[in-house]
């Protein structure tokens, strides 16, 4: 009896200091880390059961010292990877000299980025917001205002157009766009003036555009949460040209697809075209600070007047700073190319090597990619558990689709260990 009593408390203790730290400082369980969370956090995800403790390049480690993959990048926030050395410096530097003034007053970081910022993406102005939402929400604002006073559109009957399957964010205006019942279900009444027409589809964009009360359409390049969507070749050129036609404004919300992630600085750069109101959020703020924009050329964005828009962070020097940090490495470590070559090896593996009775489709740009899982073997959240397991992090789009979106400053060698772990993973999964 004694011995068995023994044995426990020796366990028991072992487990106790392997928790804790140099400094005697105890590290929680994973178990308490996520219990914890459920009991003080509002239950509006779910989570992956994992407790993140530290996160370096594509790496994270729980809080047992495991290592994975982090093949979400923060929902494509981080681009640059974890504790980038040049976003975590700047980031440093600027929160000791200047932080946050509003633009009751100039800055000059402000300035400074938003000079860089036009200039990079070709636009005459930025107007600075925080997170992908707000900026979304600012360029539906100039769309149907520019409507009213350019358009002449007479006053509050202005239409928005967006896409199917589109998504944008979390506020009601944004819910009121969304065609995803978990996203709207209960959190009626909606926005007015907002309809949608099927993506990738330029006849039934069209009819809607006919429409003279229309001033917007506001359409992601490749489809995010709708599972990786990658419309066809010449979309992006026929939704230009018919936005030009009718004189409504086209907005691109690049918050997810942009900054590299698909292969190109941005994925309408795929084919060539420029949207009125270019958005973006996301990896802007390096993964570190929530920076969003909307850029447009003097006859859009001047359409909004001295008091008529605005945010208190929007345009922070802190937030300021690091976007030109992110951008720059954006350029200067050629990430937008690495994405290209990279991505093309990724689904040329997986493609080739993944059991198709389970895989039904591998599909992406750059290092935006997901795969569609045959549901009949197996539950996307399973497979999940299982890359977990086997050392990757990923999470599931809807029950049948993966997203797997690396950093961008993944290496050849890191991206095929980490498509053998799916390989691997999948491929190991019973299909009788
Ligand atoms: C969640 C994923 C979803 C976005 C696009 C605007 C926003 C997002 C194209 C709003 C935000 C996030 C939100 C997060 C899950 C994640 C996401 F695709 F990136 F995985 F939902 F689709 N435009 N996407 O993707 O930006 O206000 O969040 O900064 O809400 O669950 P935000």
């Amino acid at each position: 009896m004694f011995s068995k009593f023994r044995s426990t408390s020796i366990i028991k203790r072992k487990l106790e200091s392997a928790l804790v730290n140099h400094e005697g400082i105890r590290y929680l369980s994973s178990k308490e880390v996520i219990d914890r969370e459920n009991k003080f956090a509002a239950h509006n995800y779910h989570p992956l059961p994992v407790a993140l403790a530290k996160g370096q390049g594509v790496f994270v480690w729980d809080v047992e010292g495991k290592r994975y993959y982090d093949y979400l990048s923060g929902y494509s926030a981080n681009n640059y990877g974890h504790c980038h050395p040049k976003i975590v410096e700047t980031l440093q530097k600027q929160a000791q000299v200047l932080h946050h003034t509003s633009r009751a007053f100039y800055s000059d970081v402000f300035g400074e980025y938003a000079s860089f910022v036009t200039k990079l993406f070709g636009y005459d102005k930025v107007m600075p917001m925080n997170t992908g939402v707000e900026a979304d929400d600012t360029a539906c604002k100039i769309s149907r205002k520019w409507g009213y006073k350019v358009k002449k559109i007479p006053k509050d009957q202005a239409k928005m157009i967006f896409a199917v399957d589109n998504f944008w964010g979390r506020s009601l205006a944004a819910v009121s766009a969304s065609t995803d019942p978990l996203s709207f279900e209960n959190y009626g009444p909606f926005m007015p003036g907002f309809s949608c027409v099927p993506y990738n589809d330029l006849q039934a964009l069209e009819k809607a555009l006919q429409d003279p009360l229309v001033c917007g359409f506001m359409v992601e390049p490749i489809q995010g949460e709708a599972g990786v969507v990658v419309p066809s070749e010449g979309y992006l050129n026929g939704v230009r040209t018919l936005c030009t036609k009718y004189n409504v404004l086209w907005s691109a919300d690049e918050i997810q697809t942009g900054l590299g992630r698909t292969g190109k600085r941005l994925a309408v750069d795929y084919e060539d075209v420029k949207p009125d109101i270019l958005v973006l959020g996301k990896a802007l703020g390096g993964g570190v600070y929530p920076v969003s924009a909307c850029l447009a050329n003097d006859p859009i964005m001047l359409v909004v007047e001295p008091g008529t828009h605005g945010s208190t962070f929007g345009g922070n020097p802190l937030g300021s700073k690091v976007a030109i940090a992110a951008l720059e490495i954006l350029e200067e470590e050629n990430l937008a190319n690495n994405a290209f070559e990279l991505g093309e090896i990724f689904r040329t593996e997986l493609r080739k090597k993944l059991n198709k009775n389970i895989v039904i489709e591998v599909r992406g740009r750059g290092l935006l990619n997901a795969i569609v899982i045959n549901k009949n073997h197996i539950e996307a959240w399973d497979i999940c558990l299982k890359l977990k397991e086997n050392g990757l992090i990923a999470k599931h789009t809807h029950d049948n689709i993966i997203r797997f979106a690396p950093p961008l400053v993944i290496t050849k060698d890191q991206l095929k260990e980490s498509a053998d772990i799916i390989v691997r993973t999948i491929n190991g999964i019973e299909t009788n």
